[in-house]
């Protein structure tokens, strides 16, 4: 591990400004993996690092923690055209379509832990472990080898961020995010965790919550939910990990549309296969990647109706699930 570390500051040394990543509509994980790759570069090398990324932080959850960090992540609105620094992803690689990459910019970390995507072009270096339950435990162990003092708003934001990728280190959680998790306790702000994770919703979270209960149709041991325009992007994640909790149900998804792009949200209680579920479901129509049991896709909409975007991919998804019932029972009426 020690050389990993020094393989990681010989990547970066030579500059004096980064530009951190993470991937689009960033999650707690990828929002405090970057903060914490912020410190780490800035404290050992003095590099200077912009945080950006693209799309929405939607959940009041994730609002909240930004807030708590004193909004370090800046939102892009157009592309990047010609970008001044090197990139540095995190929770996320080239060549999986849900970050703002430019086409031919010059990286020089990815740090992730997603299954690992065939990358062109040259990477400084690259620490990708699909066995680790988050990217903050990645970020932990590399911040605990450089024996950088984590102050506690850091700490708080990469235990948050373990917490909620492995859904209460519950799903995909490995020994490193258990030895994460323990390093940090101590550290944390257990009031401001609270804070964040009580956050305050606004009034129109539960209309949202009312029609994607609503939208929601069981076929046998599989919840489908399409709900339609959102007014943010994540919102199919988040209904998807709350309907998880149904009993008799082992597959979730979620499905919406936010601007001109149909996404999609998959979640099982199994430990594999949502990922590959998810691919093979939308094929060559858009992006699509995750873990064994949570992932996600988009497609642009194009001059496609979601409606029907939607049934088509119902159908494959019942055929490639071998689920008998064909219209499914409304889970309220
Ligand atoms: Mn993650």
């Amino acid at each position: 591990m020690k050389e990993r570390l020094e393989a990681l500051f010989e990547a970066v040394q030579e500059f004096d400004e980064i530009i951190i990543l993470p991937h689009n509509n960033p999650d707690p994980d990828a929002i405090a993996s970057a903060v914490a790759l912020r410190h780490l570069l800035s404290q050992r090398f003095n590099i200077k690092c912009q945080i950006v990324y693209r799309g929405i932080i939607g959940r009041a959850e994730n609002k909240a923690l930004v807030r708590y960090l004193n909004h370090p992540l800046q939102r892009l609105t157009g592309c990047i055209s010609q970008p001044c620094a090197p990139f540095a992803l995190v929770d996320t690689q080239p060549g999986t379509g849900n970050n703002a990459l430019p086409t031919g910019a010059d990286i020089a970390i990815v740090i992730d832990h997603h299954p690992q995507r065939e990358a062109n072009g040259v990477i400084n270096f690259v620490d990708v472990r699909p066995s680790v339950g988050a990217a903050s435990s990645i970020m932990t162990e590399y911040l605990r080898l450089a024996q950088i003092s984590i102050p506690s708003f850091i700490a708080t934001a990469l235990f948050y961020g373990i917490k909620t990728d492995t859904m209460g280190l519950g799903r995909g959680t490995g020994t490193l995010d258990m030895e994460a998790i323990c390093y940090l306790l101590p550290k944390i702000d257990l009031e401001a965790l609270l804070k964040i994770e009580r956050a305050q919703v606004p009034m129109g979270y539960f209309k949202n919550l009312a029609e994607a209960l609503n939208a929601t149709r069981i076929y046998n041991n599989v919840a489908i939910s399409y709900l339609g325009p959102m007014q943010y992007p994540d919102l199919t994640a988040e209904t998807a990990d709350f309907l998880l909790r149904m009993k008799g149900i082992e597959w979730v998804v979620c499905m919406g549309t936010h601007k001109e792009r149909f996404i999609i949200s998959v979640r099982t209680q199994k430990q594999a296969g949502a990922g590959q579920f998810i691919q093979t479901i939308v094929g060559k129509q858009g992006v699509a990647g995750g873990h064994g049991s949570m992932a996600g896709g988009q497609i642009i909409i194009g001059d496609r109706n979601p409606d029907h975007l939607a049934e088509g991919l119902i159908e494959k998804m019942r055929q490639y699930l071998h689920v008998s019932e064909i219209m499914g029972q409304a889970l309220t009426t």
